[in-house]
């Protein structure tokens, strides 16, 4: 896996409020790496102007004014919120993964091997294969395919082995008062987590995640979690880190509630008549065009075949892949388009899909 494919992951995700990726790995060896190095580099990093950062969050005015903020607006306790900040620490790793330059975005040949390693798809067909009851269940109920959950659970965190090791604490506090470009949007999630571990009468200090602050099995960031996440083993508790079958109906559950079509596609090849690809070569911003009908489509030369007769997934769009040799040309349609709701990439997205796409053929011939 290539660092500037997670940056640009990352970049991509932009943490528009919806759930992050987990970046699999970054949170690992490459962070241990910068941490290390963070560490040994004390005085320089202390030079730089956000670095003058006190021992304890619980006296810094701006900690204070949100604490004010959260007893007024959601009764929290002071006192308890001033010595939660004092035991949660700055983590230099958090903003060194998020400060890092996009050099270039990845190709789609760069990005998606990683996610469809043999040892990806051996994996999940075990993984589909312990929880199959769970998948069906969450198939039946949410209309979601078991392939896309476990497809989504595999490319975020390789199906529960890479969660992340911050403490979510850590990480959305450092993110919400050290990291100013993101300061609202983490501010806001920080919000949102210690309101859940209030609502789960959990320690705040307690959970991890990756360096983002996204949880479990399927990274859930805090706003998510509350919004989308279910207790779907009915035990009383939602835990996307502890409970499977939580993380596959909080899955299920957030994409059909972002819109999912139960048996309408994600993406077919695009047949492109030759004399029109330079036009709809110059219609993809970034190997993604707008959306139009599929009648618009055909006038321009673009069709698809192997789609219902009519799907719920008019209007459509098209996107090109970049291959080792020619780029691939597909018709994406309402379904994908929710998968990038959950990450806001065309080749993450299309990742899922393909690897989903894998699964469900490997699981049928075990
Ligand atoms: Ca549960």
């Amino acid at each position: 896996m290539t660092t500037i494919a997670q940056q640009a992951m990352l970049a991509r995700a932009g943490m528009r409020g919806i759930v992050l990726a987990a970046l699999p790995g970054i949170a690992s060896a490459a962070l241990r790496g910068i941490a290390l190095a963070a560490l040994l580099a004390g005085s320089a990093a202390t030079a730089a102007p956000s670095a003058a950062v006190p021992a304890s969050y619980a006296h810094r005015p701006e900690v204070s004014a949100f604490i004010d903020e959260m007893v007024a607006d959601y009764d929290f306790d002071a006192r308890a919120l001033r010595r939660f900040f004092s035991k949660v620490r700055y983590q230099q790793s958090v903003v060194n993964a998020m400060s890092r330059p996009v050099l270039a975005p990845p190709k789609w040949y760069e990005y998606a091997p990683r996610f469809l390693s043999s040892a990806r798809i051996d994996a999940g067909v075990a993984f589909w294969r312990a929880n199959e009851r769970t998948l069906e269940r969450a198939q039946s109920e949410f209309g979601v395919p078991s392939e896309i959950v476990v497809a989504i659970i595999g490319v975020e965190t390789f199906y529960g082995r890479n969660t992340g090791s911050y403490r979510v604490a850590d990480a959305l506090t450092t993110l919400a008062f050290d990291y100013p470009r993101r300061a609202e949007f983490f501010r806001n999630e920080l919000k949102q987590f210690l309101l859940l571990m209030r609502e789960q009468n959990t320690s705040p200090l307690a959970p991890k995640g990756s360096y983002a602050g996204a949880q479990g099995l399927p990274q859930f960031m805090p706003g998510s979690l509350r919004d989308y996440a279910v207790d779907y083993d009915d035990d009383g508790k939602i835990d996307l880190a502890g409970d499977v079958d939580d993380a596959i109906g909080s899955v299920a559950n957030y994409l059909a509630r972002h819109g999912w079509l139960a048996d309408d596609p994600v993406m077919q090849p695009a047949e492109i008549d030759v004399d029109k690809l330079d036009q709809v070569e110059r219609v993809l911003d970034g190997g993604i065009s707008e959306q139009r009908s599929l009648q618009s489509w055909r006038h321009d030369g673009v069709s698809v075949s192997g789609i219902p007769e009519a799907p719920g997934a008019d209007p459509t769009g098209v996107l090109m892949l970049e291959e080792e040799a020619e780029p691939s040309y597909w018709m994406v349609f309402n379904n994908w388009y929710v998968l990038t709701r959950y990450n806001r990439s065309r080749l993450y997205a299309s990742a899922v899909w393909k690897l989903a796409q894998e699964l469900k053929q490997a699981f049928a011939e075990e």
